[in-house]
């Protein structure tokens, strides 16, 4: 599901976390790419200009140019204002009367009936709801009416039914008046729907809505369905008050941009997500974890949470400026290697890494296995040793580090080498930067 604004939106993603500077006009561009894969999923543009206004709003707000990694913090602010777009937060739910009233409404064929036996099967697994009453108030069509019962009887719950009566307002009547005397905890009432709103339709739910007084309203969206929803929605809202939506179908390869729209328009939150036929297939909607999902970031956002949680931000910017005046010494490089741990291998690191960046795994693995051995190496040292690495030249020293290590003199040379190259290549850095042709304010230092 989704597939289709994944590609387009996770391209423009990986565009972003690709680039070390971010541009006013590398910014224009991925906004433009999101706002085309938007558009393209049948996202309302409304949705979708109100998305984009945020975004470029706290892009310049977090004065993200200026920033380390602006490509990833341009990812991350892409990602919270999609889950805002979404709902921000999951809805919860929570049976906590008896007898608890779900009204299920919405257009014919949406998935009112199939949802209805979902629910039921659901709050009885994951809340211990027992006694539970499914009602058949779509009477127009025997069809929907034998299809509740056979579904009811699948997952072994009672149900109300009276075929011979076409008299909603007395069947719901009745089938309150029965979950109340005979105590039942929840009640879902399946609803008749129309292929399109009509007056008649929208009056008898008012009725309906006046006889049971249900504590939630769900209105059952298909995510096949066109822009048209939207207004469906909006008319069902206005007339009852809609508590909740669920959106139905997200496992075929539908759009499902109308639908999503409608949490942001309405204000009606998303509550579950139906994603198959079976009973089972339904799930609570999380918006972070569908965000998530159709940016097709794989786990790299909770990389980076990762590695900002352990990596103390003072210590980086103190370690820039070590590196910048040629102070950086192997203590300092101890604790960097430390830090790469922490967050993981550098392998980990790139598989969390969005997009198909080919990632050369023996090298990958080569590069862990030099970092492990020069922790060991540097770890064998005195500070002073650490801190002042011409000591290391010193004979007798270098075959206590060798010895007290239990590494080769190969391997401490390389060490060795490998720092001087790296405090070489620092020095050139920092030259070019002092100048002029770097400016540190870029790295927000
Ligand atoms: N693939 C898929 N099909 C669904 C889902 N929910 C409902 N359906 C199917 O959609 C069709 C209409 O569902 P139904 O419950 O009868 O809709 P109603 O007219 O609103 O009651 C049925 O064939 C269902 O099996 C879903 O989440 N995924
Ligand atoms: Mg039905």
């Amino acid at each position: 599901m989704f597939d289709f604004i994944g590609s387009r939106m996770q391209k423009a993603i990986e565009k972003a976390t690709k680039k070390t500077q971010l541009k006013e006009t590398d910014i224009l561009e991925i906004t433009r790419d999101i706002k085309l894969a938007l558009l393209e999923a049948d996202v309302n543009l409304k949705v979708v200009k109100s998305f984009i206004d945020s975004i470029k709003e706290k892009v310049v707000g977090q004065e993200l140019m200026k920033q380390l990694n602006p490509g990833q913090q341009m990812v991350k602010i892409v990602k919270e204002e999609l889950t805002n777009i979404l709902g921000n937060k999951v809805r919860e739910f929570q049976i906590n009367k008896k007898p608890f009233i779900i009204m299920m409404t919405g257009l014919q064929g949406g998935g009112k009936t199939t949802t209805t036996a979902k629910l039921a099967a659901y709050l009885r697994k994951k809340q211990n709801i027992e006694k539970i009453l499914l009602v058949a108030a779509d009477v127009y069509r025997p069809a929907a009416i034998q299809q509740l019962i056979s579904l009811a009887k699948q997952i072994n719950v009672d149900y109300y039914e009276k075929s011979s009566s076409q008299n909603v307002d007395l069947i719901v009547k009745e089938a309150i008046d029965k979950a109340y005397s005979e105590k039942y905890d929840l009640v879902i009432i399946d609803t008749a729907g129309r292929l399109s709103i009509d007056e008649k339709l929208m009056d008898e739910l008012v009725r309906v809505k006046s006889i049971a007084k249900p504590n939630e309203i769900f209105f059952v969206a298909d995510a096949l369905s066109g822009q048209d929803i939207i207004n469906v929605a909006t008319t069902f809202n206005e007339k009852l008050k809609l508590t909740g939506s669920i959106i139905t179908k997200l496992d075929s390869d539908a759009r499902g941009g109308a639908a999503l729209s409608i949490r942001y328009l309405l204000n009606v939150p998303i509550v579950f997500i139906g994603t198959g036929e079976k009973i089972s297939n339904m799930d609570l909607f999380y918006p972070d974890r569908m965000a998530e999902r159709i940016l097709g970031m794989g786990d790299v956002l909770s990389l980076i949470e990762k590695a900002e949680e352990v990596i103390d931000e003072k210590k980086s910017k103190k370690m820039l400026h070590k590196m910048m005046k040629g102070e950086f010494d192997l203590d300092d490089l101890l604790d960097n290697l430390k830090q790469v741990k922490k967050i993981g291998s550098l392998q980990k690191i790139l598989k969390f890494l969005p997009g198909n960046l080919k990632v050369d795994n023996t090298k990958a693995e080569k590069a862990d296995e030099k970092l492990k051995l020069f922790e060991i190496i540097i770890s064998s040292m005195t500070l002073e040793e650490r801190k002042n690495p011409r000591l290391l030249k010193n004979a007798s020293r270098k075959e206590r580090i060798i010895k007290g290590s239990g590494r080769s003199a190969q391997e401490y040379n390389m060490l060795i080498n490998e720092f001087d190259q790296m405090k070489k290549r620092m020095k050139e850095f920092s030259t070019k930067a002092k100048g002029g042709q770097f400016d540190p304010s870029n790295f927000g230092i």
